[in-house]
């Protein structure tokens, strides 16, 4: 990460933070990398009292996201409802939460044509870091933790005030249909060199509806959910490594905690980056499974479900499946959706997923047995 003082790319992050409520002097601007979809820069500003205040300056991928005005509505009232938890049951709550900036013109975004879209500004969550893979027990825990907290903080809020920005975004048979139809469209002739993995996929298929039939036939209930919980979406403080909030509330839907809680286990199980090429490399590590599920039980067992709490070492395998699934349409159609930063790097990511399915299908009973062990330590 370079920190960026001139040139273009500096000239055009000052412009994009002049839009906001910001005070200060632009210092530097420097390019975050580590989500897929969304562009993000971080603005450091020189106050007249000297400090340096830093923000995110965020452009919303309008590929992906169809309606960027809803998604705005969504986050601002699941940032407002957080806060305004937060503060009642904390005093000294200031930080802890994403907070987006008024933009010119009265609302908390601005459409840009010039620079390619909408833009919004949060504040900087100050003293916190987050991590790409997870290294030790303790940060799974806190991971777990960070996103059953984040499931309570918004469990009063209701459902239906909140809109799906992605449709069907965790539906897993739809997301094998997509992937049918783009293999036998294969627009890129790319289909033949995945043939082996579109089979593999083809022979787990069976399994893919369980969770959303269990929605149906009202066996799971609906929340309100993050549904993009990966490990490096929760800010750890950077001393203690304990969490301080979850970031990237884009797709906070009316979805199932099953899926968050799978996405937990899809990245903070695994030692391994999601696009490593060494496969040898890639597989679920059972005492990061054990402190994940300690983690998000200790912060959801009050208020989940049996039903719920019986399919959480099934929703890793899931969720797992289901994103190679994704990486594997997207390298099919030509890689429209998921940034790549070389032509094969979604068939990279669509064999490392399917071997870490593999290896947490390998690992299910285990979980069960731990899962079952951890709710029993509740009800003594
Ligand atoms: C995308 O951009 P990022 O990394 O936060 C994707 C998630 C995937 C993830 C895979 C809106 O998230 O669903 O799980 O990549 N987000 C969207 O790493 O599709
Ligand atoms: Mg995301």
């Amino acid at each position: 990460m370079s920190k960026l003082q001139e040139g273009a790319i500096a000239e055009r992050i000052a412009h994009i933070g002049d839009q906001f409520a910001i005070s200060g002097d632009f210092l530097y601007g420097e390019e975050l990398r580590n989500g897929h979809i969304n562009t993000t820069y971080r603005a450091c500003y020189r106050t007249e009292d000297g400090h340096v205040d830093r923000y995110i300056l965020q452009r919303i991928n309008d590929y992906v996201f169809k309606d960027p005005a809803l998604v705005m509505k969504n986050v601002e009232k699941v940032t407002r409802h957080i806060s305004w938890k937060v503060l009642r049951r904390r005093k000294n709550a200031a930080g802890q939460t994403l907070t987006l900036y008024p933009a010119r013109g009265g609302r908390n975004y601005i459409y840009l044509p010039e620079e390619g879209g909408m833009w919004r500004c949060y504040n900087n969550i100050e003293g916190t870091h987050t991590y790409d893979v997870v290294e030790n027990t303790r940060q799974a825990y806190q991971a777990g933790y960070a996103f059953g907290s984040f499931q309570e903080l918004v469990s009063d809020m209701n459902p239906e005030d909140i809109r799906e920005s992605i449709p069907d975004f965790h539906n897993t048979p739809k997301r094998f249909a997509a992937l049918q139809m783009s293999a036998a469209q294969d627009i890129m002739h790319r289909a033949d060199s995945c043939a082996e993995e579109l089979a593999l996929i083809g022979t787990w298929s069976p399994q893919f509806s369980k969770l959303v039939d269990m929605q149906k036939s009202g066996e799971l209930p609906t929340r309100i959910t993050h549904n993009d919980t990966k490990i490096n979406n929760v800010m750890l403080d950077e001393e203690t490594d304990g969490a301080v909030c979850v970031i990237d509330l884009d797709t906070v839907m009316p979805g199932l905690s099953l899926y968050d809680f799978g996405d937990m286990v899809r990245t903070a199980t695994c030692m391994a980056s999601e696009d490593e090429p060494d496969l040898s490399k890639v597989h679920m590590e059972m005492p990061f499974f054990e402190s994940l599920a300690e983690g998000y039980l200790d912060a959801t067992h009050d208020f989940l479900t049996q039903k719920e709490v019986d399919m959480l070492a099934f929703s890793g395998w899931l969720i797992t499946v289901e994103i190679g699934m994704r990486f594997l349409t997207d390298y099919l159609d030509g890689d429209k959706y998921f940034r790549c930063d070389y032509p094969e790097h979604n068939l990279v990511r669509t064999r490392n997923q399917l071997a870490l399915a593999k290896s947490i299908h390998a690992h299910l009973p285990r979980m069960q047995k731990h899962i079952r062990k951890l709710v029993k330590s509740y009800s003594n």
